[in-house]
């Protein structure tokens, strides 16, 4: 399982507040706990209005180079600054994201092919996000020609079937569910990602939600999750899953991890 660090989102309302105050220390900060707590990718996410979008992820792409040189994901819905800050990332990152929007494929795609990045594909087009898992198929479906077309091998891919909030629609979690699995068998070689936060929106216990959601979503073939890493239980989760699955040769991680104190009950004295 690869992990995404969400935590550089300036949706998120600390965040905001350091990028509207150009506060490079606490972004530094967000990042190395991140790379510590063991993330692959760190998603950057300015979270603003279009028009300080671009000068905004750029800063926040130098202030996390500035102190590690962990790959980034750059998760942007508008294709100026994700070309932008593909532009000056030391490391090839991935492009968070495409989708079958035709502004996508035609202005965010080029960019995938030129820089030869990874890229989130996301189950939907421009009629929004469908609602059955019938709809998102056939999305992914045309995306996966549009990106054959250009050259994106499916090693690069990271198809994400859009996990929504439970709180607004009960059936969320299987349409997530169903589409991944569905598409793991459709399609060889592709990757699987998806943002766990999303499902727990608005409701209590947060993690322990994101916790079963994501026990399910690996069983059904996601590799790959934009998360909190700092959320020592998800790890936990993550690791005693693939355990059970039979993915930890001589359960090696999950020991490790253990002995070394990353996983379990924290020690009250
Ligand atoms: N797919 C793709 N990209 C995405 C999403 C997706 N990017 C944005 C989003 N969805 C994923 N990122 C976040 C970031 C933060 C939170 C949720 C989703 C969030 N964080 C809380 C916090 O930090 O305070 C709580 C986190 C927790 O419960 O531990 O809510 O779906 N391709």
């Amino acid at each position: 399982m690869k992990i995404i660090g969400e935590k550089i989102n300036g949706t998120l309302k600390k965040v905001r507040r350091a990028i509207e105050e150009r506060d490079s220390t606490f972004i530094g900060e967000l990042a190395l706990s991140q790379v510590s707590a063991g993330a692959d990718w760190l998603d950057i996410n300015a979270g603003t209005a279009p028009d300080r979008e671009t000068e905004d992820l750029l800063w926040l792409v130098e202030c996390v180079q500035d102190v590690t040189d962990i790959p980034l994901c750059l998760d942007s819905a508008n294709p100026e600054p994700l070309t932008a800050a593909a532009g000056i990332v030391a490391r090839t990152p991935m492009i968070n994201s495409i989708s079958l929007e035709q502004q996508k494929i035609r202005e965010i795609l080029p960019v995938v092919r030129e820089y030869r990045c990874d890229v989130i594909a996301l189950a939907m087009d421009d009629g929004g996000i469908p609602a059955s898992t019938e709809e998102r198929l056939r999305i992914i479906h045309n995306l996966m020609e549009e990106m054959d077309k250009a050259g994106v091998t499916p090693d690069r891919i990271y198809l994400d079937p859009l996990v929504m909030g439970i709180a607004t629609n009960t059936a969320s979690g299987g349409i997530a569910l169903e589409t991944i699995r569905s598409a793991a068998t459709l399609y060889e070689g592709v990757h699987f990602c998806a943002g766990l936060s999303n499902i727990s929106f608005g409701l209590p216990q947060r993690s322990l939600i994101n916790q079963v959601f994501l026990t399910l979503a690996i069983e059904a073939g996601l590799d790959t999750a934009i998360l909190n890493p700092l959320d020592r239980e998800l790890r936990g989760a993550i690791l005693a899953t693939e355990l059970v699955l039979g993915r930890d040769r001589h359960c090696q991680r999950y020991t490790r991890a253990s002995k070394n104190g990353l996983i379990g009950r924290v020690a009250v004295s």
